[in-house]
């Protein structure tokens, strides 16, 4: 069986109750569990110097090859490069952009180290797969130590429009270094849509007519390919031990009262301000139905390194003050603030006892979170999923409650609608919804990736034999 080298910025191997796995690393574990693959990834450490030494560890069938970056490389790569141009620029966050040349040079470097530790771990039958933003040269620097296996890359968050890209420095080296790979994966046609229109109309590239684009004097094979959740491993969460009285220990603390969850890493373009700001509009709005209600926000820190992610956290503890000094009583608090980081498991309890749930980033990839609340919820009694028309999941999640995440008055209006929906209106939506999540897995996602790769290995196979 072809083995699958997955190649991420970051290696989290599974932990119990997986408290510090985040979307992406959960998906990945189930992607690589089934073609006992290689895992390559920085290990989160940093050291004085860097050594290019590989630390080995091996967990369910998972092979995980880690290395420590130096300091330097952590602070202009990760936090620079990745985490403060190209995050905020293709999260349409221009105004929040970092243009700093030693931050290029950084992400370089990392790309060239990663690709220079990397190579020797390949096998020539081997699939490579390389995960998001952070690694987009990484394919034309493992191309330039001779590697010549297929290797595709996938991108977990938008693709920016055009207009957004031009705006930074040596934007057609970023985006050549993507013709370097066989395939290139979006979660929607519109992430795809808008990379389409950079190579037609900005690099002069064309599409041929079986789909793929040429451009740089290279081809490349384009995908949508939505990314879902490990199913399974939700499901058989969701009945353990810990779920249950994470759900009961929630049940009780509601009072009686329905709950407005919202689970996200405390970032920007998640739209937490902007949504903080609809319920107090909804409380504003329908003094009557205040005391029915309350809001459980959990928004976890992450990239406490970067200002940006400072800032915002102290804006939405102000905010959230600000709204419970207004509008609570001594009987009733209308936010529930959370920081603190739960167990997956904890979490999955959480999501069964809500009563509606928020996702409304400003921009997002996909979001996972809409397809967790979707696939905890009871087939007798579901909750009401509000998401924004700016994340991915939008293009497949139809029978949500889809707003306009800027408009206070569009979220406050979803809020009212959904906590009055009647049970077979929440049945009918809820159906459909969770259909698409339990058939639209990881599982689907990464087969159907690891097979348009097979298919570009199928005739460099057949190159490589009459060269
Ligand atoms: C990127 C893209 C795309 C949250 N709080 C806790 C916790 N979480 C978990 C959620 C969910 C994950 O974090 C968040 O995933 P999202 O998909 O919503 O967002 P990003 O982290 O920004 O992921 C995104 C994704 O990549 C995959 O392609 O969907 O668009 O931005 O799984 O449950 N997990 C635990 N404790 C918490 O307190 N254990």
């Amino acid at each position: 069986m072809t083995r699958l080298v997955v190649v991420s910025n970051r290696v989290s191997l599974p932990e119990p109750g997986g408290a510090s796995q985040g979307g992406l690393a959960v998906a990945i574990n189930a992607a690589l569990r089934q073609y006992s693959g290689l895992w390559f990834g920085w290990s989160g450490q940093s050291t004085p110097h860097f050594t290019g030494q590989i630390a080995m560890q091996r967990m369910d069938g998972v092979t995980a090859a880690t290395v420590d970056l130096e300091e330097q490389d952590v602070q202009e790569y990760y936090n620079g490069y990745a985490n403060r141009t190209l995050w905020p620029l293709f999260h349409y966050r221009i105004d929040l952009t970092a243009f700093e040349r030693s931050y290029g040079s950084g992400y370089a470097r990392v790309n060239a180290r990663f690709a220079e530790t990397l190579r020797p771990l390949i096998e020539p039958k081997d699939l490579v797969w390389v995960q998001d933003y952070h690694l987009i040269p990484l394919a034309r620097e493992l191309r330039e130590r001779g590697v010549k296996n297929a290797i595709g890359f996938f991108l977990h968050i938008p693709w920016p429009a055009r207009e957004l890209l031009v705006t930074l420095p040596r934007h057609r080296q970023l985006v050549e270094a993507l013709f370097h790979y066989d395939v290139v994966g979006f979660h929607t046609e519109e992430w795809l849509a808008a990379f389409r229109a950079y190579v037609l109309y900005e690099a002069g590239g064309e599409e041929l007519p079986d789909g793929r684009l040429s451009a740089f004097g290279r081809t490349v094979r384009p995908v949508a390919l939505p990314i879902g959740l490990d199913a399974t491993e939700f499901t058989e969460m969701l009945a353990s031990e810990t779920a249950q009285q994470s759900y009961q220990r929630m049940e009780e603390s509601k009072l009686g009262r329905r709950m407005v969850l919202g689970v996200d890493r405390l970032d920007y373009s998640k739209g937490l301000e902007e949504r903080l700001l609809a319920y107090e509009r909804f409380l504003t709005d329908h003094p009557d139905r205040r005391r029915d209600v309350f809001m459980l926000q959990i928004s976890t820190h992450t990239r406490s390194d970067v200002e940006e992610y400072q800032d915002i956290s102290s804006r939405l503890d102000a905010l959230s003050g600000r709204i419970n000094g207004a509008f609570a009583e001594m009987d009733w608090i209308p936010v529930r603030n959370v920081h603190r980081p739960h167990a997956r498991d904890e979490l999955a309890g959480i999501y069964r006892a809500a009563d509606v749930c928020l996702v409304t980033p400003l921009r997002d990839g996909m979001n996972l979170v809409a397809k967790e609340f979707i696939a905890a919820q009871s087939e007798e009694d579901p909750g009401v999923l509000i998401l924004s028309r700016f994340a991915g999941a939008a293009s497949q999640m139809k029978q949500a409650l889809i707003v306009n995440p800027f408009s206070q008055e569009d979220v406050a209006d979803a809020i009212s609608r959904a906590l009055r929906m009647e049970l077979s209106e929440r049945r009918e939506r809820w159906r459909a919804l969770h259909k698409g999540v339990m058939e639209d897995d990881v599982v689907a996602w990464r087969d159907a990736f690891v097979k348009v790769l097979q298919d570009v290995a199928k005739p460099r196979k057949v190159d490589n034999a009459a060269a």
